[in-house]
Formats: C-alpha cells, structure tokens, sequence
C-alpha cells in the first residue's frame, strides 16, 4: 500500500542511456509493425504547417487502426477479472486415487495461472459486488492443461444447462434500461428464482456473507459438479473439488461492501497485486471428497445434482496438495484478459460424471471463446499454450501464429512420416472412462433432484447467529429493492419453505406478511417436469448441521497481510507508535499512519515519520483495525477533523479491532463508541490511558485474528451513526 514501497530499478539511469544511443538497429527505437524505425510520433504528416494532414501518413493509420480495435468483447458473465501466477505441488500418497502426474509426483511443482472473477457485472464494475467469485485454474501440467473452472461457492442456482441463458439474462442488467449494475436485487432476478425453485440453496449462499468477501486470498474455491478420479489400475471413483485458504474465509459487511466500491473500486485486484508485489503469497490447500462407485445411490440427494454438496461431516475432504500464488501478471490483457478457461480440458486420471449441468459447459466456453478471442487459434495465444510438446493436424484460420512445414496434414500419413502419431497402448494419453450407459433418450432428470428445500434449511441452520443475521439482511435489502409485490409475495412463501423464523423476520422488514399459500400463483412453466415440480414440497426436517459451511469455524490465528491503521499527526508518541507498529509487524501485518496531511509528521522526540495516506484519501472501510497512539498535541489535531471521529465509529460499527493509548483515548471519547458492552468488556476495544503500546499490543494482535467482534452488531446500530 505505502508509497515508500514503490521499487526504484534504475528505470530513469536506464531511459537516459537508451535515449542518448545513436545507434537505430536499437532495440529501445520505436518502429511501426513493420519494424520501420520512427522519427517523430508527435506529429502527422501534413501539407505544410498549418496544413491539411495527409492520408498518405501510414504511420498515422496504423496507430490508429490498431488503436480502434484494442478492445475485445467481454466475457458474457464472468467478465471483471484478477489473476495471478504460481505453483501447485502435490504432498506423497495420492497414487491410490489417481494416475494424474502432477497429482501424484511430489517432486513436481506445475505452474498455474489462477482467476478470480465476479459474475454478473461489466469489466468495469466494482469488485465489492454482492454476487458468486469464479476460481478459475489453469495448471500446466506434463501431461497437458488441466483447468479446474470453478466458484467461491460449492453449488449452482440450476441443474441443467439448458436453463443457463435464462438464468444469466435473469441477474444481469434489465434489458431496457442497463439497471442495475453488478447486482442481483432487482425485480428480473428475483422473478426467475421465485419461479425455480431450485435456485433456492444458491440464492442463500449468495445472501450470505461469502459473497462479500474480505479478500480474495480469503476465499474457497469448489469444483462443483462431480468428476471422476480414475488410478493406474483404472478404479474409478467420484470426487468433489475442494480448495481451502490458507488464511481462512473471512468477509465484509454491507455496509462496509457499499463502501469501498465508492473508495476503492479495485479493492480486490489491489489486495491480490500488492500482496504479491510485496512478496507475499496467497495460499490454497487442495482436497478432494472421494465417494466410492459403488456408494453413488447412497445419499439422499443425487450425486450428479449440481445444486447439492456433499456435507463434510458425512464425506471429509482429503487433501492432496498445496497451490500457491506468487507472481503477478506483466500485462492484464494478454493475461487475464486472453486467457481461455474450459472444464473440459483434462488430464489422464481426471474424467467427467454425468452431470447435466457440466456436459452444457462443455459445448459452450469454446463456443464463447472463439467469438471472443477472434477464431479458433486462442489455444495458440501465450497464456493458453501448454507446456509440453503440442502437435497435430490442425491448420490455418484467423490469428494463426506457427508456420506449419511439411505436405501431410491429415492423419493416417506416409508421407509425413506417420507423424502425429497415435499413443499406443501402455504409453498413456487420455482414454475416457469406460462407463456403462443405458437408458431411454428423454428430457427429464431423476426423482431426487427435486427436493429444492432441504440443502437450503442445512445450510441456514449451520451459520453462526450473526451469519443467519447478515443472511435475514441481505435477503431484507435485495427483496426491498424488488418493485413487484407479487414477486416477493413468492419468495417470502418460498423461504418459509426454508426456515419459517427467517422468513418472518425478512417480512417483518420489509412490512409484509408470508402468505399462508401461493397456490395457483406460482404459474410455473415446468415442461416435462409439471406434477413433479412442486413448489410446496417443504425442507425435510432434521436438526443436522454442518459446522463446515459456517465460515466462522474457519478463523486461523493470525494476522498475517491484514491492514492497520494508526491515526496521528505532529507530536505523536513516537515511542507507543513504533512499539505497536514493530508488534504487529513482526506478526505479518501491514502498518499504514494516516495524518490530517500527506508528507511527514513530526513525532514527540524529534523524529521524522512518514505518513502513508492523508486523511482525504484514507477511509475506514480499507482497513481491517485502528490503533490511536496518544501525544496531546497529535490527538488534538486529529480532533478538530471530523473525519477522524467518523473513522473511528464506523471502525466500532464495522466491529473491528479498535486500540487507543494514553490521549488517543480521547478521540474515543469524542466518538460514538460506547466503552463496555451492557457491562461486559469488548475484547475488540482496547482502551488504556494509562498503559502504553507494549502492554496491549498482544491483545490487540489477537482480536484481529479473530477478524471481527460480530457480538458488537447488537450495539452499533443503536450507537453508532452511520
Ligand atoms: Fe461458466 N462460463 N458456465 N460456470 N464460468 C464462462 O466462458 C457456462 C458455470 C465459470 O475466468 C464463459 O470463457 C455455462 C458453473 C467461471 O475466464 C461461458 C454454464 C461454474 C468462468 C460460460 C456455466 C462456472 C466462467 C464466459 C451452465 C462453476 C470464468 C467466458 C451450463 C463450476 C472463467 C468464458 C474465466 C465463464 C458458460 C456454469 C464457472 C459463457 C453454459 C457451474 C469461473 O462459456
């Protein structure tokens, strides 16, 4: 973040060399595409001075030309992306599930090319959206690409392909008019899932606060539909993807999100690339959840639905290896922007399941792609190349980059020599999984994968109180935004199917009652599924919870890469400040000193400190805590600014770790924030007029590890302005 981060290599010693060489064979020479060294780029070529500019001006046109065409057209979802470099490395003992090499051979670490994506919003649309992230790996493997396309979320709001353009068209903005941007609280969305139900597990994990997280590095990646691991003998088994952050899940509120897509809309993107720049990493394990063959009918659910998950209290996940991410990308298009994802790229000992979500995903992200990137030789394009060998009898079209040799491009040859070859037996290459089909050609899917209510009630169930909290909210907001009464008259009918407490206080809120029946009102066009879909058919009753899907089980004990703010001006303590700053630093977290001015500040002994944002520039919402060192005259500066009072109440309100040392306790004072919580202490506010930096630092460094004090909710909104 600071600017004193800002690495200097010698660029402007470079510049100045290259610029005084005479030499034009230069490599630093500005040419035209045709390698033509040019000598002024500032001005075109006229008919005098004064002149009309010649079309002859070649230079002028290429550089325009090429200019007009710099954009692509953006992905139809998924289209705001990050993406960073790095390696994944498998541990010892994998064999037994599968023959795939970089799954089993330890010794290699395979380079991936990691994107996080939003879903519903333009390229250039904030990242603090409430909405699904993409997990998207490239791993470049000895054998081939293996991508795994996946999300932060471990199911899909449909269960079969046919209904995606539906669906998409639903979320994204209403055709007339482009509103709303990047949100799904809106009057299509919410048509569309009150009249497929099957959206409905979804939909709560979307109100949920995974879809607002903290950081990227903070999120799960899942696979979602089942695969196939197949080993060496040829045993197949079913798996699920699982990718868990080394760092836990951890996320924002709302009302923070609203935030920081106003003060920093790449809040993401900028997370990701300065970790990364500052030489940190971002870290996954990954795991899979292995059902054998023979147990595919043994849940209550089917195993080819991609709106179900398997809880991990019934099947654990077990994990295979580490992936981490250490290396930004140079250039965001040819990276981020040109890189092709496709579930279907495997690798042997990785095989499909008849999920008929998946087989639509197979037809369509080459379809996509070719209109994207421009014809059918994006596979040629650097960040989609493997690295191993590739060769066959592919030939020609837009954007053809290899200068094929040769007479034969057909196969079988003589005159090429044979080549490409086939493998032969025993030489390994890809042979899909031999499974056994049979069945009538219909359109219809099987009995289980009708039951919409019961994965949603789990997962309500298994939140924490102030994650079931946040959930009744986000559902409050988005439904209040939605015009049509009639439309949230049936999700309110359809989350009491869920868990009638939620959907009565979500009514409560927005002034309405949950209808006793809909009948009639739901007007479902099921097709082929009509008599089977049914809309009253509620959650089975079960008190089972899976503590795994609550993202407050997921807390680490560590501060490593948070942010913290330390607010001073001149005549800061200087000793409490750099005492906690050497604290929490030494833990791993990144120090920021915000000041009512940019430049330096004057610390109690004499000392320069630098400042690292000016109050104008810095808001609360970038940060994960706030320390306040005393120094009389420093605190009375920081009091006649507003801002900081503002700073630190919705510090309090966003329940956030809060410190404040010797005066600084008097800008605590100044603000909102009551000192005790109905009587018991807030283990997040650490208030000591008397004790320095030293005796709270440790205190401190633990309450940010906890990420929030969410205990504080029940306070803030009565105390704390907005
Ligand atoms: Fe995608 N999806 N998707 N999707 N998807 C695309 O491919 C599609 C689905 C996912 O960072 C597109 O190259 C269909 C599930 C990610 O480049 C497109 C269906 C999951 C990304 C497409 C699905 C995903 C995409 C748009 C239903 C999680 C971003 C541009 C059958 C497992 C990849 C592109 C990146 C991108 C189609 C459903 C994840 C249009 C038809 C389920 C992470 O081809």
């Amino acid at each position: 973040m600071p600017n004193k981060n800002r690495k200097n290599n010698g660029t402007t010693a470079k510049i100045e060399a290259l610029a005084a060489s005479t030499s034009i064979a230069d490599d630093s020479r500005l040419t035209t595409n045709q390698g033509l060294v040019i000598n002024d780029d500032n001005n075109s070529l006229k008919a005098g001075e004064r002149g009309p500019t010649l079309l002859e001006d070649f230079h002028l046109r290429e550089k325009i030309t090429h200019f007009d065409h710099e954009r692509i057209p953006e992905r139809v979802v998924h289209a705001r992306g990050v993406a960073a470099h790095g390696f994944f490395q498998c541990y010892k003992g994998n064999d037994d599930l599968t023959k795939a090499g970089f799954l089993t051979d330890p010794s290699r670490q395979t380079p991936v090319f990691l994107r996080f994506s939003t879903v519903a919003g333009s390229r250039g649309s904030a990242d603090l959206a409430r909405d699904v992230r993409g997990f998207a790996i490239k791993f470049y493997t000895d054998e081939g690409v293996f991508d795994m396309v996946g999300n932060n979320i471990p199911v899909f709001f449909i269960q079969d392909a046919v209904k995606f353009p539906d669906f998409i068209h639903a979320v994204k903005p209403e055709p007339n008019n482009e509103i709303p941007q990047a949100a799904s609280a809106h009057d299509t969305f919410y048509d569309f899932i009150s009249l497929a139900p099957e959206t409905l597990h979804m939909l709560m994990w979307v109100m949920s606060d995974r879809a607002i997280p903290r950081s990227l590095r903070m999120i799960e990646g899942f696979g979602i539909h089942t695969f196939r691991f197949i080993n060496e003998a040829g045993k197949s088994r079913f798996v699920k993807f699982h990718f868990k952050p080394a760092l836990g899940m951890h996320s924002v509120t709302w009302d923070e999100a609203l935030k920081i897509n106003g003060a920093d809309p790449d809040f993401h993107r900028r997370d990701l690339f300065d970790t990364i720049d500052q030489g940190g990493v971002a870290e996954w394990e990954f795991g899979v959840q292995v059902v054998e063959e023979k147990d595919e009918h043994k849940f209550d659910f089917d195993l080819l639905d991609p709106t179900k998950l398997i809880p991990e209290e019934m099947v654990p996940v077990r994990m295979l290896g580490k992936l981490t991410l250490n290396r930004n990308t140079d250039n965001y298009f040819a990276e981020t922007e040109q890189v092709a994802f496709h579930p279907g790229h495997l690798v042997p000992g990785i095989d499909f399941s008849n999920d008929p979500l998946l087989a639509g995903r197979l037809f369509s992200y080459t379809d996509t792609q070719l209109t994207r990137l421009g014809g059918p030789n994006f596979a040629q394009i650097p960040i989609n190349r493997p690295t191993c060998p590739m060769h066959n009898n592919q030939r020609d079209g837009h954007m053809q980059q290899v200068i094929n040799p040769g007479a034969s491009a057909y196969q079988p040859n003589t005159v090429g020599g044979g080549c490409p070859m086939q493998a032969k037996e025993n030489m390994g290459g890809f042979v899909s999984y031999a499974e056994k089909m049979s069945g009538a050609k219909v359109r219809g899917k099987s009995e289980k994968f009708f039951d919409h209510f019961s994965q949603a009630s789990l997962f309500f169930r298994s939140q924490s109180e102030p994650e079931q909290n946040h959930m009744i909210g986000a559902l409050t907001f988005e439904l209040g935004m939605v015009k049509r009464a009639a439309i949230v008259d049936r999700m309110l009918f359809l989350l009491s199917k869920i868990d009638t407490g939620m959907a009565n206080k979500i009514a409560e809120g927005l002034g309405m009652k949950v209808p006793k029946s809909i009948e009639g009102r739901l007007n479902m066009d099921v097709g082929a599924d009509a008599g089977k879909e049914t809309e009253t058919k509620p959650a089975k009753k079960s008190d089972f919870v899976s503590p795994a899907l609550s993202m407050a089980n997921t807390v680490k004990d560590t501060i490593k890469t948070r942010k913290i703010a330390v607010l001073a001006a001149d005549g800061v303590d200087e000793a409490s400040l750099n005492a906690m700053k050497k604290a929490l630093t030494s833990e791993g977290a990144l120090i920021a000193v915000i000041a009512p001015r940019g430049g330096t500040i004057k610390g109690s002994n004499g000392g320069e400190i630098m400042v690292d944002h000016a109050l104008l520039n810095a808001a609360s919402v970038l940060f994960d805590a706030v320390y306040v060192p005393g120094g009389a005259k420093s605190v009375e500066a920081l009091l006649a600014n507003a801002k900081t009072i503002h700073f630190v109440n919705e510090m309090y309100k966003h329940c956030k770790a809060i410190a404040a040392t010797g005066e600084g306790v008097n800008l605590i004072r100044a603000s909102s924030i009551p000192t005790d919580q109905n009587g018991s202490a807030d283990p997040a506010l650490l208030v000591e007029e008397k004790s320095d930096a030293k005796k709270i630092s440790a205190k401190f460094i633990q309450a940010i590890a906890q990420h929030r004090n969410w205990e504080r909710e029940k306070f803030a909104a009565a105390n704390t302005p907005a």
